[in-house]
């Protein structure tokens, strides 16, 4: 059984408590493993180490950091299938998925951000009698505090432009899926990355999260998971001017205009709303088609949903595997429960499934679900469920549609249907969100803006944002002669 020890200043340490915190694979209920359950005393222990680092690291040129950047790439690419298969069965993910979405993206965010930070041009601005410079100056030790559903994927996200930036980082994975985090900082021991400049605390949110929220060193925290707990990070770091980027949940409409092809748009719907068993913030949870082609639209859907190969996690075949946990697992069928007392009608899925080699065993499975029938406004169909369930509306025209996507508390992404680009680019601009597709999902260009309006959040990722972010800008204006 895996111990899962704090990572700080280099070196794997229990927790000044001695307690642990239980670690399951979902997809089976099996124990696999026990976390350092920290608190404010392996904080500070952390903040001292990277407090301690942040001098020689941000001494570094930018070249050097680069270099340390594209090197840890290496490392994490020589291991990739081990990355996989622990995230897993760390996250109950097929193992497809794992390989292709989180192992290769965690990966390529330090290859994108090595090679973005090197083509960027000195921001200067000249006036008649003076020159003005931007001088960036990393922002000091940072806190990074990730949820789990893409847990290195994330985390990475994350990582590598605060490192090429200059800062040190306390990293606080979510307490359900340690082990990728673990297995990267072993890497980083593994290439003799300078010790204290990462470093991890693991344990709950309340005991461990929120006193790194609370630290006056910790100048900076980058947050991705709930909008509750977003709150709360406000709420504490704000009084403090700490720095804020806030990436919460999302309740996305995916949007089938009458001119859609409709075999792509269903098989994009299925994607968009189904992926990692629906626990991404970016998915679809909300279609909604227009009653000219519902009917033709809804059959084609179903028969894509019904195709999509729930089973262990392990097999190369399996599209949809466990969700989180048992916890997690009945917080989505209590929705699957409202729908039905909301009105609603299920036209797929609902039960939990049986799962060819798991028979008997406690995993977390939910088959996909589709629902029909509920009001756009009903609870099934604007809080977040974070789950393989999806939510069926019909619309009359595109004023509608347009008011139906927008009729939610968030606003973090969407996408539209339509053989008609201009008519989708129209379409996408109407929306209160901070990102829409047209006939696609979860296409990324890393450069691009990445964050939510509304209760999504706060704030951009991506390219030249994340930069700023874990910068601090000083205009130093030459006056000639
Ligand atoms: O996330 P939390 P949870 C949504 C989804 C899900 C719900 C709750 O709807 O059902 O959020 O999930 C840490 N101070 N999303 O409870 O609690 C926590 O330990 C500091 C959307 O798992 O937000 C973990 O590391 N940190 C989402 C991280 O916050 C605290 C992804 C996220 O956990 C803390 C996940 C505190 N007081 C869930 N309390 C997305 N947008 O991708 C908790 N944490």
């Amino acid at each position: 059984m895996e111990e899962i020890k704090n990572f700080i200043n280099g070196e794997f340490q229990n927790s000044s408590s001695g307690e642990y915190i239980d670690n399951i694979n979902p997809a089976t209920g099996e124990l696999i493993g026990k976390i350092a359950s920290s608190n404010s005393i392996d904080v500070q222990n952390a903040v001292e180490a990277a407090n301690m680092a942040f001098t020689s690291w941000s001494a570094l040129t930018l070249e050097q950091r680069i270099i340390w950047l594209d090197k840890i790439a290496d490392a994490l690419e020589a291991k990739k299938e081990l990355v996989a298969q622990t995230e897993s069965k760390d996250t109950g993910k097929p193992i497809s998925l794992a390989r292709r979405v989180d192992a290769s993206r965690s990966i390529s965010n330090f290859r994108f951000f090595a090679q973005f930070t090197s083509q960027q041009n000195p921001m200067e601005f000249e006036m008649e009698d003076a020159m003005n410079y931007v001088h960036r100056k990393p922002v000091g030790v940072v806190g990074l505090i990730t949820p789990w559903n893409l847990p290195l994927y994330l985390l990475t996200w994350k990582i590598a432009p605060a490192l090429v930036m200059g800062n040190t980082i306390i990293a606080k994975p979510s307490e359900l899926t340690p082990l990728t985090a673990n297995l990267f900082a072993s890497i980083l021991q593994d290439i003799d990355f300078p010790k204290g400049v990462f470093n991890i605390v693991h344990g709950l949110g309340p005991s461990a999260g929120q006193p790194i929220l609370e630290h006056p060193k910790i100048k900076a925290i980058s947050f991705t998971g709930g909008t509750q707990t977003g709150r709360i990070v406000a709420k504490t770091a704000a009084p403090l001017f700490k720095k804020l980027s806030l990436e919460l949940g999302g309740k996305n409409a995916t949007v089938i205009l009458a001119d859609a092809d409709l075999h792509a748009a269903a098989k994009g719907a299925a994607r968009a709303g189904f992926t990692n068993s629906g626990q991404v913030c970016l998915c679809g949870s909300r279609i909604l088609v227009d009653a000219s082609i519902a009917q033709q639209f809804t059959e084609l859907f179903l028969t894509e949903v019904r195709g999509m190969k729930q089973g262990n996690p392990l097999n190369e075949a399996t599209e949809i595997g466990s969700l989180i946990s048992i916890q997690h697992l009945e917080k989505v069928e209590s929705y699957v429960k409202l729908a039905k007392q909301e009105g609603g009608t299920i036209l797929t899925g609902g039960n939990r499934p049986t799962i060819s080699g798991l028979e008997g065993s406690k995993g977390a499975y939910l088959e996909p679900t589709v629902i029909g029938g509920l009001d756009i406004n009903s609870r099934t169909a604007t809080e977040e469920i974070f789950g393989p369930v999806v939510t069926l509306h019909i619309f009359e025209n595109e004023e509608q549609a347009i008011e139906m996507t927008n009729s939610t508390e968030y606003g973090l992404a969407g996408s539209v249907w339509t053989t008609n680009l201009e008519r989708g680019r129209k379409f996408s601009e109407q929306i209160e969100t901070g990102i829409m597709w047209v006939n696609t999902w979860l296409h990324r260009d890393l450069r691009t803006p990445f964050g939510g309006v509304k209760n999504s959040g706060v704030g951009r990722e991506g390219g030249q944002w994340s930069l700023s972010f874990f910068s601090e800008m000083t205009n130093i204006c030459v006056k000639l002669d």
